[in-house]
């Protein structure tokens, strides 16, 4: 425990950094750290305290949260406060909760309304007559800012209240958020304007209700969920919280549709484990679930303190931001030459588990965040998505910080680093001479899709490689039973069926071939187009770019992808290794030459009148023709029907023929 001295100290230097968080948080919408290190700050603040009271003052951040509305909008005091909710980190704080208020209100099973815990801002509408006369942030609980003129833009608040029996008076408070669809929109489109985007849906939420000029929040996706009533004249409020929701309701205002009544608390922990399991599918962002009593009686019995009701609670879910160090960055080399940087972060217990790298995808999001060793950053993991880091809390940076230099050179190899036409993605331009694509490549011909080769996974590819037994894929099939068995944690047993799996492998198919070579862009499809259309690989080796480029769905990048690779004398050389080590696949079959069309270039324009284009083009293809999108100096026919737009030039600056339907006809030999 801390002595007086050292609690006064610890205090004061709570009340500095809490209330430059506050004014981040609601007054510039920025915050620094994440929710889960405020809360830290804040409840050691409560404990201090706690443990001594006179150092509890009056302008403690404990005693009121948020602070001074920007000056640009007006002030609005709140008749009734603006509560704020008590948190429990776990279940045991939520039971705890359960137990102080069974024996408060004196009853041993609590009716709760269970509701999701919404991550956006609090607000309070007044209507008055049924008219929205006015809305206000929470502030500091007693005054916030008035934000009427923004609120009138969100179409899912009503200017009106519904029906005749609404009351006179009432000021509703809920929740305005930005649905998790309209925020990835919002950021995507934020980026193809070069703007800033914002870290999460709250903080989008915030930054377009906050704005001065109406039209900005009028263009943002806004949505609110009302719970509450605050003052309220000329009706009956119901007995419940959860009729006052269906009352809302009523009244046209929208409340959230995942709300229910579970009593007591195993009920209330089985809702939170339910609706957690749903989070990530939830349209909007959740940080945990509330509890409330439902019984307005038992609530006014239980009554509040200082700054929150004791009759609810937040039961918040582990925190998905947390706010860590950077201890290196290092960059890792993909199978096609990609560079993506990592940050090497000190461990840190967010999203439930412990993460100690995050992504940080390429050259262009380091220099956005302007990441560097040492700083201070938020990390982000959200269900299963690789953790990444949110922002850096740039005023945390260690004076000598430099500025991360994005490698030159290929960190394995030392061959150049190219980058692309934006400059955001760099690429090693070492290819199979470079050990880590080699790596990478191994695995991916090893992979279920590919060569699917049963017991060679990534680590043993690692140690094939490291251990200089294999360099490419082209060694795997002159690898022996001894050599494998040498190695680290390989038993005999092991190596047999290893070399045994390698050995089936041999027996494979075209498109598993092709995609096993991990050209780039070539994926599983792409291959299966390529083996069907050219039958052979000799043919797919030797195919030129416009060759190439007739295949269903591969473009002039994929084309020349495909192109540059076979051009390559190593990956030529493997090739032959590979088919001289016995790969093999059953025959393709042969193109039909034997039809009327075979081998025929035909691109259809147009609208057509006798039968739809891809009738047309079906009907072509099974006469052997190739249907492609473009004309090129290989078309053999171009077929236009009515209003064909420019192919039609092109088609006669190239001399390429061109037909009418009635053309079409013919050379489908119905006429
Ligand atoms: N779902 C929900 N969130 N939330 C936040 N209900 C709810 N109630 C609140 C707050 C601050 O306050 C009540 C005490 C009205």
């Amino acid at each position: 425990m801390a002595t007086p001295d050292q609690a006064r100290q610890e205090v004061s230097g709570l009340h500095a950094r809490l209330a430059e968080h506050n004014y981040r948080y609601y007054v510039l919408d920025d915050p620094v750290v994440p929710d889960a290190e405020y809360d830290r700050l804040f409840r050691r603040l409560q404990e201090l305290e706690a443990q001594y009271p006179e150092l509890k003052t009056q302008d403690s951040p404990t005693a009121r949260v948020g602070d001074v509305p920007l000056s640009g909008f007006a002030s609005v005091s709140h008749e009734v406060p603006m509560l704020s909710l008590a948190n429990a980190m776990d279940d045991d704080e939520a039971r705890s909760f359960d137990q102080r208020l069974m024996q408060l209100l004196e009853v041993d099973q609590i009716e709760y309304n269970v509701e999701p815990k919404l991550d956006g801002l609090a607000i309070s509408i007044l209507y008055e007559q049924g008219k929205l006369v006015r809305a206000a942030t929470r502030g500091d609980g007693t005054t916030g800012e008035d934000v009427t003129q923004n609120v009138r833009t969100i179409a899912s608040i009503p200017l009106t209240l519904r029906g005749d029996a609404c009351p006179r008076i009432l000021e509703v408070r809920g929740e305005i958020f930005m649905p998790k669809a309209g925020f990835n929109a919002l950021n995507q489109k934020q980026k193809e304007k070069g703007e800033k985007t914002f870290a999460n849906p709250r903080n989008a939420a915030a930054g377009s209700l906050r704005q001065l000029d109406p039209r900005i929040t009028a263009a943002r996706p806004l949505d609110m969920f009302f719970y509450a009533a605050g003052r309220v004249e000329g009706v009956e409020l119901a007995a419940t919280q959860s009729e006052r929701l269906a009352q809302l309701r009523d009244w046209g205002l929208k409340t959230c549709p995942d709300i229910d009544v579970a009593m007591g608390i195993d009920a209330c922990i089985a809702y939170k484990e339910h609706i957690g399991q749903r989070r990530d599918t939830l349209p909007y962002d959740i940080d945990g679930v509330v509890y409330k009593v439902n019984s307005i009686e038992l609530q006014q019995t239980a009554g509040s303190v200082s700054r929150a009701p004791r009759w609810a609670i937040a039961h918040k879910f582990p925190p998905q931001e947390e706010m860590t160090v950077v201890n290196a960055i290092d960059v890792q080399v993909g199978r096609t030459g990609a560079i993506t940087p990592v940050a090497r972060l000190e461990p840190v217990f967010v999203g439930g588990v412990t993460v100690t790298n995050a992504t940080l995808h390429n050259k262009a999001e380091i220099e956005r965040l302007d990441v560097r060793v040492g700083d201070s950053v938020i990390v982000r993991r959200a269900g299963d998505v690789i953790p990444e880091i949110v922002s850096v809390y740039k005023q945390r940076r260690p004076d000598n910080a430099a500025a991360y230099a994005f490698p030159t050179h290929c960190p394995v190899c030392d061959s150049e680093v190219v980058f692309d036409d934006g400059g955001a993605i760099g690429r090693c331009s070492g290819g199979l001479f470079c050990q880590a694509q080699r790596k990478e490549s191994i695995k991916h011909f090893a992979s279920r899709k590919a060569l699917d080769i049963e017991g060679l996974g990534d680590r043993l590819v690692e140690i094939l490689v490291d251990e200089g037994l294999i360099e490419d894929v082209g060694d795997l099939y002159s690898l022996r039973k001894e050599q494998v068995a040498k190695l680290e944690r390989m038993a005999d047993k092991s190596a047999g069926n290893l070399i045994d799996a390698i050995d089936a492998s041999r027996e494979t198919t075209l498109p598993r071939f092709l995609f096993a070579l991990g050209i780039p862009q070539v994926g599983e499809s792409t291959a299966a187009a390529l083996a069907q259309h050219f039958g052979t690989l000799d043919r797919i080796e030797s195919a030129s770019l416009e060759d190439l480029q007739i295949v269903d769905d591969i473009g002039p990048i994929v084309a020349d992808n495909i192109h540059t690779f076979f051009d390559q004398a190593h990956n030529r050389e493997i090739i032959a290794r590979l088919v001289g080590a016995g790969l093999n696949w059953p025959q393709i079959e042969a193109r039909r030459d034997d039809l009327p069309l075979a081998g025929k270039i035909i691109v259809l324009t147009g609208t057509l009148s006798g039968m739809s284009r891809s009738n047309a083009k079906a009907a072509l293809q099974e006469r052997g023709a190739k249907v492609t999108g473009s004309v090129s100096k290989k078309t053999d026919y171009l077929v236009a029907g009515e209003k064909p737009g420019s192919k039609v030039d092109k088609a006669e600056q190239l001399g390429v023929t061109v037909l009418d339907e009635q053309g079409l006809q013919t050379l489908l030999g119905d006429e």
